[in-house]
């Protein structure tokens, strides 16, 4: 009933709003349908209106996703209804999901937390067919060198991606000048993956692009859309495979790097049945596999991708319904481990046996042992780690992991052989990006959110104690890291459209240069990511 009366007050409110005016239709004496049913029609269109004038930038026409995660029931399962409405209100820490309650009342904004959970007047399909249509391979791909077109150490370039204006960044990481920008997919996110001898970079786009980019001819190669709605992507240890995972559609599509195409779509199926968005995808180059975490589903896959025997060569053609067969080359184990909840955060040991994993807004992370295939720990983690951006290194004999937070202002020392917390660093407000080097005594930290988003903290790994606090432009967001190859120079993005990658000597930890970039997000280092550097991301 109070919905009735919402909807109704709502709709003659909203009537006047322009952004709606062309979604509304008037009722005649003519119209066939009850008033209820033109009354939901009308509450739809102005829902519709709303989301087309606020939302529809970051999630997407027709909510498939963008700059945002799509917005549809199924994307939507771990959120209750009532929180959609207060992240409408209120934002959504550590996103770039703004509070709209300054621009939206009460009622516009149950108007939309209800739209987003209708199904849409037209499911969404992306399957093998469309995978396969929308694979471009960009002329002269055979006229490509087997070595660099230029000077510059190849191991020793950064891939920077300037999300500002949608470019990357080849840098050269001992004479620090841009040698190559190029234009990439819109909204990229995730780190790039390269190929095991740094040649070939991956990137994927929020809205499910995937790029083979040559850096050493300066040249994307190839692209497919492999999802509407994608998380990120990781590159096998021998380099032949790409595995991306995806929000929308609930599933993981392995493509073959050589030809850059399809190989296969796996759909992310829980054990009971009930499907689930992806984390996020890693390789686990130790033990030669992939690494899925599912989002809606207590679960963590591994996938080994290897040849096909003869008796397993013949799989069902996913692209027919006919129950066709089809030879196949690649054959996929898949080992599904239980784990204790969801896991959206993980970080893995530098064997690659022990993951630790930790849900958003969970009390507690767990550590999942990879050969055992079972949950061995859980670990006091306060406030809401980022995980995915910890890094380990060696002190007093024992080997730890630091974590920034996205709640609070902290970095967690985590014991990983007893599991213990064993230091809270206090920092000036929460972080998102953390960065070390082997060869640097200092481990980085950014203080991404609040007032202190302009400062960087410097850490020092012997004593655990912040030893300096870097304010490299006041007033504008200073974060993520990364060290060149030797580990003698910091690289840290000031997040401006008129924004800079500021070098810093690692050890005086002094300025050294400023390259102009719009907005640079993240940037790579080829030998600190195809040699596992335990200080970066992977
Ligand atoms: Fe990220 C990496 C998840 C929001 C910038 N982010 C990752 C990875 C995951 C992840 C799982 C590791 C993937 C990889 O590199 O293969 N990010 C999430 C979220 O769940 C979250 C909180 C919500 C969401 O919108 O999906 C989120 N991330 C953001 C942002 O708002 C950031 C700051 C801006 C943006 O571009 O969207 C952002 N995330 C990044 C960057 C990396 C990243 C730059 C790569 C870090 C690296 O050094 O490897």
């Amino acid at each position: 009933m109070r919905r009735n009366i919402l909807a109704r007050t709502t709709l003659l409110s909203l009537l006047t709003i322009t952004a709606c005016a062309g979604a509304q239709r008037e009722s005649t004496a003519s119209d066939p349908r009850p008033a209820a049913a033109t009354e939901k029609h009308e509450v739809g269109n102005v829902a519709a209106g709303l989301y087309a004038a606020h939302c529809a930038a970051c999630h997407g026409e027709g909510r498939l996703g963008g700059m945002g995660p799509a917005l549809l029931p199924e994307n939507l399962a771990r959120l209750r209804k009532g929180e959609a409405a207060r992240v409408i209100a209120g934002g959504r820490p550590a996103t770039q999901m703004p509070a709209f309650a300054d621009r939206l009342n009460e009622d516009e904004i149950e108007l939309l937390s209800g739209y987003i959970y209708e199904a849409p007047a037209e499911q969404p399909v992306w399957g093998a067919a469309e995978i396969l249509n929308s694979r471009i391979e960009y002329p002269g791909s055979e006229y490509l060198r087997n070595k660099p077109v230029f000077e510059a150490d190849p191991e020793n370039l950064f891939i920077v991606v300037e999300v500002g204006d949608h470019h990357a960044t080849v840098l050269d990481g001992d004479t620090f000048t841009p040698i190559h920008r190029f234009q990439t997919r819109f909204a990229l996110h995730g780190g790039p993956k390269f190929s095991p001898d740094g040649r070939y970079v991956y990137f994927a786009s929020r809205d499910g692009w995937v790029s083979k980019f040559d850096l050493w001819n300066l040249k994307v190669v190839a692209e497919i859309r492999a999802g509407i709605n994608t998380r990120n992507v990781a590159v096998s240890a021998d380099g032949r495979w790409v595995l991306v995972g995806n929000y929308l559609p609930h599933n993981v599509v392995l493509l073959d790097v050589e030809k850059f195409t399809l190989k296969r779509v796996i759909p992310t199926i829980g054990a009971d049945g009930a499907s689930s968005r992806v984390s996020a995808v890693y390789q686990a180059a130790p033990r030669d596999s992939f690494i899925v975490a599912l989002k809606d589903a207590p679960e963590l896959w591994e996938i080994k991708v290897s040849a096909a025997d003869m008796k397993n060569k013949w799989v069902h053609d996913h692209r027919k319904e006919s129950g066709d067969m089809l030879a196949v080359s690649e054959r996929i184990d898949l080992r599904r481990i239980v784990v204790d909840g969801f896991l959206d955060e993980f970080l893995f040991d530098p064997d690659y046996r022990y993951v630790v994993g930790s849900a958003r807004g969970g009390e507690k992370g767990q550590v999942i042992d990879l050969d055992k295939g079972e949950v061995i720990a859980s670990v006091d983690i306060p406030g809401m780690p980022h995980l995915a951006s910890g890094i380990t290194w060696e002190h007093d004999g024992r080997t730890i992991i630091a974590t920034p937070n996205l709640k609070d202002g902290l970095v967690s020392i985590i014991d990983m052989a007893s599991w213990k917390l064993v230091k809270q660093i206090p920092t000036q407000g929460p972080g998102f990006f953390m960065r070390s080097h082997e060869k640097s005594p200092y481990a980085w930290v950014d203080v991404f959110f609040g007032p202190n988003k302009d400062k960087v903290h410097v850490i020092d790994k012997n004593t655990l104690e912040i030893v300096k606090t870097l304010q490299p432009a006041p007033g504008k967001t200073a974060a993520h890291v990364e060290f060149t190859k030797d580990g003698r120079y910091a690289l840290l993005s000031i997040w401006d459209m008129d924004g800079a990658v500021v070098v810093y000597d690692a050890q005086t930890l002094e300025e050294v240069k400023r390259i102009p970039m719009v907005k640079p997000s993240g940037k790579y280092n080829v030998h600190n990511k195809v040699t596992l550097s335990r200080g970066t991301s992977h």
